[in-house]
């Protein structure tokens, strides 16, 4: 990193300097405010001494992986469950012995999990009770413009509430929300801001996949903290904030007890700007059975899944290979001294009765349209006069359309990413299939429904979205969260 682009983080600890300083470990010695002031490197830490100094509050391992709360319907009859959730301040203990005020949903981090079921319409009323705009997204979800979360005009302010509808039509899927309110997104989801939205049809209940206590969510998120347990955000517009503590399920690197069965795992990356390349032990296999839009044709075997923000991946882990006593660690390949361990599993003896399997099949591809219109899109950094990222040259403007596909069609969008940084490029409104990375086809189990795509650094890529579901006004943009509120988003308007 040159001296140029540090000057343009926007006063934020880069990642190298965060490693120099010896990351957490000296973030809790002195607030931020000092750092700031004489960020100077010491070479001689390292973030591993650095932490092996503190009193074990970072230690992973220490903590049981908590699950998050299931949210309750205040009604479900006629067929609708509806959900009164209120977003306020609470606390967290992450750090043992510390409080951590939070910003969440019913005030809680992460947010209650919705289930819902293919057909049966949702109904959410959000009350604000922050002392500042919110708007609550639903990702990946295909949802009408009035419940889709993201345009001014139905900013939630302070004291009122906003009524969204999810009707379910889609097929099952993990889906997440979160806050979306333009220019503070970053900062409203990373104090806590979101939840999981897990979405199930009649076939992914049929293939006799893991229930109940063996299907598990797990949110990735990194979180970075000031002395008195507070979280440190830091709007960090060039490399977007990365910090240098890893959550999971809001537990520090934790560890969870398995039976020697099979388990299926929701992995959803919430944080706003690391990715992950996710390894089980020394390469032990998973097999991923759904990515961001659903259920993949068929489990596909992995030793390696990659996950950038807001991406999500179900995978099954057959724990009867090992023995009793084993712990295996989930890694991330990119990580650090301290983001590279994500949890922990410790398989224990006995299995009880192991009914799920893993299926030959799951959900067969869907035929559609060939795509009907070429679109490209060019990412670029601009420094000056305030540091910002552009597309096609252009800042966001709810008042301009970038994109304006039909509905019923699909089309090619091509990403080309002109900046040393990736960008997980975010469409609301549909789903799209990854047609091509760098002019290499991607993974197979990274070909199939998705939202979120990565665009690699000076790579390119195209995918081909199919705008089925709702005309509207919609957005697509970068989920690099500090990329997205300076002011990496376009206007996507489906015409009917
Ligand atoms: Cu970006």
């Amino acid at each position: 990193m040159t001296e140029e682009d540090r000057r343009l983080t926007d006063g934020a600890l880069t990642r190298r300097e965060a490693i120099l300083h010896g990351g957490t470990g000296l973030v809790l010695l002195c607030s931020f405010d000092q750092l700031a002031v004489k960020s100077r490197p010491n070479p001689k830490k390292t973030a591993a001494s650095r932490r092996r100094e503190l009193t074990g509050l970072f230690d992973p391992f220490k903590r049981d992986l908590p699950r998050p709360a299931v949210a309750e319907p205040v009604s479900t009859a006629n067929g609708v469950d509806r959900y009164e959730i209120t977003m306020q301040e609470g606390t967290a203990e992450i750090l043992e012995g510390l409080e951590t005020p939070i910003r969440g949903y019913d005030g809680m981090f992460p947010g209650p999990t919705i289930r819902a079921r293919k057909g049966r319409p949702v109904v959410v009323k959000q009350t604000n009770e922050l002392d500042h705009e919110t708007i609550v997204h639903l990702h990946g979800g295909a949802q009408e413009e009035e419940s889709d979360g993201a345009l001014h005009r139905y900013w939630i302010q302070p004291g009122d509430d906003y009524t969204y509808t999810y009707w379910n039509q889609q097929d099952q899927a993990t889906l997440w929300y979160h806050d979306h309110i333009h220019g503070r997104t970053g900062e409203h989801v990373f104090a806590g801001l979101a939840g999981f939205y897990i979405l199930s049809d009649e076939l992914d209940e049929k293939l006799g996949l893991p229930r109940g206590q063996y299907d598990v969510p797990l949110v990735i998120q990194d979180r970075a903290f000031n002395s008195d347990g507070s979280f440190r955000y830091v709007r960090s517009v060039e490399p977007g904030m990365h910090a240098d503590t890893i959550l999971v399920n809001g537990a520090i690197v934790p560890r969870m007890a398995v039976k020697r069965r099979i388990y299926r795992f929701r992995l959803l990356n919430g944080s706003n700007a690391r990715c992950y390349q996710l390894q089980l032990g020394n390469g032990r296999e998973m097999f991923q059975i759904a990515s961001d839009g659903g259920l993949l044709p068929k489990p596909i075997k992995r030793t390696q899944i990659p996950l950038a923000p807001a991406q999500r991946a179900e995978v099954l882990i057959d724990f009867r290979k090992y023995a009793p006593g084993s712990k295996l660690i989930l890694r991330n390949k990119l990580g650090d001294a301290t983001t590279s361990a994500v949890m922990r599993f410790d398989v224990t003896k006995g299995g009880g009765r192991e009914q799920a399997r893993i299926p030959k099949k799951l959900r067969p591809a869907e035929t559609i349209p060939s795509a009907s219109k070429v679109r490209a899109f060019e990412l670029t950094f601009e420094a000056t006069p305030t540091p910002r990222w552009l597309i096609n040259g252009k800042e966001y403007d709810e008042n301009r359309v970038d994109a304006d596909p039909k509905l019923g069609t699909t089309e090619y969008w091509r990403f080309i990413n002109n900046s040393d940084h990736q960008h997980p490029m975010h469409l609301h409104a549909c789903h799209f299939r990854v047609i091509e990375v760098n002019g290499v086809r991607p993974h197979p189990a990274d070909r199939h429904w998705r939202d979120t795509v990565s665009v690699p650094p000076r790579g390119h890529v195209t995918i081909q979205p199919y705008f089925k579901d709702y005309a509207g006004q919609f957005v697509f943009h970068c989920h690099t969260l500090e990329h997205e509120d300076q002011s990496m988003m376009g206007s996507l308007v489906v015409r009917p």
